[in-house]
C-alpha cells in the first residue's frame, strides 16, 4: 500500500511540474520557448509510454506467447518441408537407380538376341523361353544393391506389321491387304466381313499420302468433319494406339473386352510385313491364308512338342510357298525392362532390328 501512495505522489509531483513548466513564460525569447516546448512534449509522451507499459503487462505477455507460436509454427513447418526434401530426394535417387536397372535389362535382352543363331528363330530360344528370362530377371538382384531388372522380349515379326499394308506407290500391298482382312474377319473379334473390309481401307487411307478415299475408307473430309476435327495422318503409324484415330477401330476392337480379345495385341507398327510362323500367335496364323484357319491348330501342335521349329514339317511348304511374307525366322524385336528400386519402377523399352552382323535400334523409350 505504501508503494502505491508513494507511486500516486510522484505522479502527482511531476504533473504539478509539468503544468507549471507548461504555463507560458514572459522571460524567455521566442527560440527558447519554441525549444522547451518540444522538450516538454518528449518528456509528456515517454511519461505516457512509460505508463502505458506499465498498464500492458498482460499485453506484452500476450504477444510473446504469441511470438513463440508463431516460432513453434515456422520451426514445424520448416521441419516438414526439410522432411519433404529429404523424402524427394531420395526417391529421385531410388528413380535414377531404377532407370539405370532398367537400362542394363534392355541391354542383357540385347546380349540374348546377339547370342542367338540367326538361322532360324522359334519360341524355345533362350530369348523367348519365360523361364529363362525369369531366372536372369530373379539374377538381376545380385548386381544392383537393393535393385533389380524384369525382362520381357517380344518377337514383333509374329505379329501383323499393319505399315506394310501400302507399299512405296501408295497402293495395296494386296498380300498384306489379304492377310489384314482375315485378321480382321476373324470370328473371335465379332466384324462383319463387309466391317472388316471397311476399316482395312481406312487403314489404307490413313497411311497412304493421297486424299483420294479408297472403298468405304475414309480420307481428310472425313475427320476434318467430327465433331473434333483432325487430319488424316497420310503417313506411317508411328504407334498401334494410332489406330484408335482411324474410321470403324473402336476401343472395344482395339482393346477388346471381357470374353472377347483386342487386335492391340497382335499390330506392330515396326517391321517389314514378313511373319515367322515359329513365333506367330495362333490368331496370326489363322490370317495368313484360307487354310490356315485349320492348319494353324496343327502348327500350334507340333510347336508345342520337342521341336519348335517347322522347317523340316511337311505342311511349312504348302504354308510358305504361296506367300513371299510367311517366314521361319524374326528380324524385329522388342526389348521392354522394368527397373525396381524400393517401390520405385521405371521402364525401358527398346525396338531392334537384327541386321546381319549387328543390331539397329529403331525406338527408344523410357516410361
Ligand atoms: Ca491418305
Ligand atoms: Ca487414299
Amino acid at each position: 500500500m505504501r508503494g502505491v501512495r508513494n507511486e500516486r505522489r510522484r505522479n502527482l509531483f511531476v504533473f504539478r511540474r509539468l503544468r507549471r513548466s507548461c504555463l507560458p513564460r514572459n522571460d524567455l525569447s521566442a527560440e527558447q520557448a519554441g525549444r522547451e516546448t518540444v522538450i516538454q512534449r518528449v518528456f509528456v509522451q515517454a511519461l505516457i509510454m512509460r505508463k502505458f507499459l506499465r498498464n500492458s503487462r498482460g499485453v506484452a505477455l500476450i504477444l510473446t506467447i504469441m511470438i513463440v507460436g508463431l516460432i513453434v509454427a515456422l520451426t514445424i513447418q520448416f521441419n516438414r518441408d526439410m522432411r519433404a526434401h529429404v523424402v524427394s530426394t531420395g526417391n529421385i535417387g531410388h528413380g535414377l537407380k531404377a532407370l539405370y536397372a532398367a537400362k542394363s535389362g534392355t541391354s542383357c535382352g540385347l546380349g540374348m538376341l546377339m547370342e542367338d543363331s540367326q538361322e532360324v528363330d522359334t519360341l524355345s530360344d533362350l530369348w523367348a523361353v519365360d523361364d529363362n528370362l525369369a531366372g536372369i530377371s530373379a539374377g538381376s538382384q545380385a548386381l544392383f544393391p537393393g535393385g533389380r531388372f524384369k525382362l520381357k522380349i517380344e518377337d514383333l515379326s509374329g505379329k501383323i506389321q499393319i505399315n506394310s499394308l501400302v507399299n512405296k506407290d501408295g497402293n495395296y500391298d494386296i498380300e498384306q491387304q489379304d492377310v489384314l482382312t482375315r485378321f480382321l474377319s476373324l470370328k473371335e473379334f465379332g466384324l462383319e466381313t463387309e466391317e472388316a473390309d471397311d476399316i482395312v481401307a481406312a487403314i489404307k487411307d490413313w497411311i497412304d499420302t493421297d486424299g483420294d478415299v479408297t472403298s468405304f475408307g475414309a480420307e481428310d473430309d472425313y475427320y476434318r468433319s467430327l465433331e473434333r476435327p483432325y487430319h488424316c495422318k497420310n503417313g506411317q503409324l508411328d504407334s498401334p494406339e494410332e489406330l484408335l484415330l482411324v474410321k470403324g477401330i473402336t476401343r472395344e476392337l482395339f482393346y477388346g473386352t471381357e470374353g472377347r480379345p483386342g487386335i492391340s495385341a497382335y499390330i506392330s507398327v515396326f517391321g517389314d510385313g514378313k511373319i515367322n510362323i515359329n513365333t506367330a500367335d495362333i490368331m496370326v496364323l489363322k490370317s495368313l491364308h484360307d487354310e490356315m484357319n485349320v492348319m494353324a491348330d496343327l502348327v500350334v501342335e507340333e510347336r508345342n512338342k520337342d521341336t519348335t521349329d517347322l522347317s523340316g514339317q511337311w505342311f511349312t511348304t504348302f504354308i510358305t510357298d504361296p506367300m513371299q511374307y510367311v517366314v521361319l525366322k524374326s528380324r524385329y524385336f522388342r526389348i521392354t525392362s522394368d527397373g525396381y528400386t524400393g517401390k520405385i519402377m521405371r521402364r525401358a523399352v527398346a525396338v531392334v532390328e537384327r541386321k546381319k552382323e549387328d543390331f539397329q535400334t529403331l525406338s527408344w523409350k523410357i516410361e
